[in-house]
């Protein structure tokens, strides 16, 4: 919640050493120039807009087994023209994913090759957890334990799932795995005595929802669960933990998820001047119907849009 604008650049590579650019056939070529040069753009555009965050989606796969596999060597330049020019606060994020667009293999597959590139990339590259991007039954807590343990959890996509990468709204499926992971968050503030710099951002497809209200049943699901891990009693977890005392363990993680925390946060809503009930609010500004008057006229031609 410390990140208002990440630039957000399409499906691409890290960045393609030598060696592959100059044997890559034209189209290839072409297209990892494209690539350097939306990067580079990206920058720029992070820089006049202020955003803190460069996420890089690195998205290309192989759906065949007789395809080439990459091994890192495309992809682990040592610190890349993009991460060069990062200034300020900026960082570069770099996410994985075992699936799609094929699924054979991706580029980064998971969140070891994540750090790997990262940590090759220079200082300011992080590894950016999206939570749809894991398999089934994967501990998403531990990961984001381990890389808080190493200083490199740079942000969040959140969303929630009950396949794949569903991208439905967080929490609406399992929110007590969210509430594990603000958890795991919270405990490393509360054992190290520092916070943790992490961009939570949003990474949803809302097709049936709709999209503002979607949004805005993320954020109060999103405060809700944060609400319930700073709940925990870590003091009191972290010695039945250590006398085994799993029965006592595991009602500190329950009571704090089982608390009512809507009353507290209307009424932190209320002292800093918002609206109590975000939804509410929304519903009766008219917004939504103002603006799809306005661009009704104006879409008039257009055919449609990925969610
Ligand atoms: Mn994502």
């Amino acid at each position: 919640m410390q990140y208002g604008r990440a630039i957000v650049v399409p499906p691409l590579r890290l960045c393609a050493s030598a060696p592959l650019r100059s044997c890559a056939p034209a189209p290839l070529r072409l297209l990892i120039e494209r690539i350097e040069q939306q990067l580079e753009g990206a920058v720029r555009l992070a820089a006049e807009v202020g955003a803190k965050g460069k996420q890089q989606h690195i998205a290309l796969a192989q759906r065949d087994p007789q395809q080439r596999v990459a091994a890192g060597e495309p992809i682990g330049a040592q610190q890349p023209p993009a991460h060069q020019q990062l200034t300020g606060d900026q960082r570069m994020l770099v996410e994985y994913k075992p699936f799609e667009p094929a699924f054979y293999h991706t580029d980064i597959a998971d969140w070891g090759m994540a750090l790997l590139l990262s940590q090759s990339a220079g200082p300011r590259a992080k590894v950016l957890v999206d939570t749809g991007h894991h398999y089934q039954a994967q501990n998403i807590e531990q990961i984001v334990a381990w890389l808080l343990d190493l200083d490199m959890l740079g942000g969040f996509h959140f969303n929630d799932r009950r396949y794949a990468d569903d991208d439905l709204t967080l929490g609406s499926i399992d929110p007590y795995q969210i509430f594990r992971i603000f958890h795991e968050i919270r405990h490393f503030e509360w054992e190290t005595g520092r916070r943790a710099d992490i961009a939570y951002m949003i990474d949803q497809s809302h097709n049936l929802k709709g999209k503002i209200e979607a949004m805005i049943q993320t954020v109060t699901t999103a405060m809700e669960l944060y609400a319930k891990a700073a709940l925990v009693d870590h003091e009191k977890l972290t010695s039945a933990q250590s006398r085994c005392a799993l029965v006592e363990a595991e009602s500190c993680l329950k009571d704090a998820f089982s608390t009512d925390v809507r009353p507290a946060i209307r009424e932190w809503a209320v002292s800093k001047g918002v609206a109590a009930d975000p939804m509410d609010a929304f519903r009766q500004s008219g917004y939504l119907e103002r603006i799809t008057a306005e661009r009704s006229q104006r879409n008039l031609a257009a055919v449609t849009s990925y969610a």
